[in-house]
């Protein structure tokens, strides 16, 4: 083998041994850089005659050829394993299953209000809305709860910064300030016809919403759900309270002989008013009395701040825990299970 056969056998040994480009173009130096072997062997041709250098120089350009078709082929060698690494690593395996997309379900609680909200409005009630961050007057005063009160204790109720007597200062601890604007809205849009001795439509209203207090533990949470009712006009009475009463308990609990029980209790926004206990006839909780409810009639200080006439308009009232109307329905013990996020609970009401 002469010489230049030689040196296109190892360029193309060195260039076979390369495993990435960068080594590569080092290997590449080693033979037509500056101080490569071929370079060298063109520096050398200075001292021939112009014969000697014709034959040499072309021998040595063919050289030069050979090495530069190994070193292109060896580049584009590497570069087709590099493709083919990068084609196995991004590889995509179309037999795998798909990613599942879960699915999302309302929270119990929100079942339950959804489900009071059809049952009253079948029986003409709206459902109204209203801040949860309430006013003095509106969540206390309205409903005729005195200055020294606990619940408007510090103990008892979230304050906010600011606010007072009609400005925004706590978070409401029941949904009756709903119905209290929803009676005012309803007095002002039929106040100009019952000016012209006409009678007010009915109000009939529900409120549904987040409540808070302070309390918590296993019974009791800081934020709890409620929904509240009001009924009022000029010829309503307890009777259809009761009535009312019972037939959305039957309805909501699905059970026909579902008995009431209606003992009196004290609330500052009615007089007289009512604890409403159920009695399930059949099932796990047959016999035993629970109290689901209070209710009242809408004591006369309440009815003249929403703008009317106790004399003449007559409300009943009644206000519920969501939370409690829930577990009974599912028969779930702990009222931390609604506020844990935890899915294994809740996935099984999708
Ligand atoms: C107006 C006037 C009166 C709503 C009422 C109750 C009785 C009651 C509790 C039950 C359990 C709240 O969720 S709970 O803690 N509620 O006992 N609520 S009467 O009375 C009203 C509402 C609005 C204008």
């Amino acid at each position: 083998m002469n010489e230049l056969d030689a040196i296109v056998a190892s360029a193309k040994l060195a260039f076979s041994q390369a495993t990435t480009p960068p080594e590569l173009e080092n290997a590449k130096a080693r033979f037509l850089g500056k101080t490569g072997s071929i370079t060298e062997l063109m520096k050398g041709m200075a001292a021939l005659s112009v014969e000697e250098k014709k034959s040499r120089g072309a021998a040595i350009n063919l050289a030069k050829q050979a090495i530069e078709a190994e070193l292109n082929a060896s580049r584009q060698a590497l570069a087709d394993a590099e493709l083919q690494k990068q084609l196995h690593a991004e590889a995509l395996d179309v037999t795998l299953p798909g990613r599942e997309r879960g699915l999302g379900g309302l929270h119990p609680v929100s079942l339950t209000m959804e489900r009071i909200e059809a049952i009253f409005g079948s029986m003409g009630f709206e459902v109204a809305q209203g801040p949860e961050i309430e006013a003095d007057w509106y969540n206390f005063t309205a409903l005729n709860t005195p200055e020294d009160h606990p619940a408007r204790s510090m103990h008892d109720t979230f304050y906010v910064e600011g606010g007072s007597e009609k400005v925004p200062n706590l978070l409401r601890t029941h949904t009756s300030p709903v119905q209290v604007r929803h009676a005012l809205q309803h007095v002002k849009l039929h106040q100009a016809a019952m000016d012209a001795g006409q009678p007010m439509p009915e109000i009939r209203v529900i409120a549904p919403g987040r409540t808070y207090r302070v309390d918590s533990d296993a019974t009791h949470s800081p934020m709890f759900h409620q929904c509240e009712g009001l009924w009022l006009g000029e010829n309503v009475s307890f009777k259809d309270l009761k009535y009312l009463f019972t037939e959305f308990c039957r309805t909501f609990f699905e059970s026909d002989d579902l008995v009431l029980r209606f003992r009196p209790s004290f609330f500052p926004f009615t007089e007289p008013s009512a604890e409403i206990d159920i009695q399930f006839q059949q099932g796990p909780l047959a016999g035993r009395w629970l109290e689901v409810a209070g209710s009242g009639q809408v004591h006369p200080n309440v009815v003249r701040h929403m703008g009317l006439d106790p004399e003449k308009h007559i409300g009943f009232a009644f206000g519920m825990g969501l939370d409690r109307f829930t577990m009974l329905r599912y028969g779930v013990n702990d009222l931390r299970l609604f506020f844990d996020g935890d899915l294994r609970f809740l996935s099984q009401f999708r």
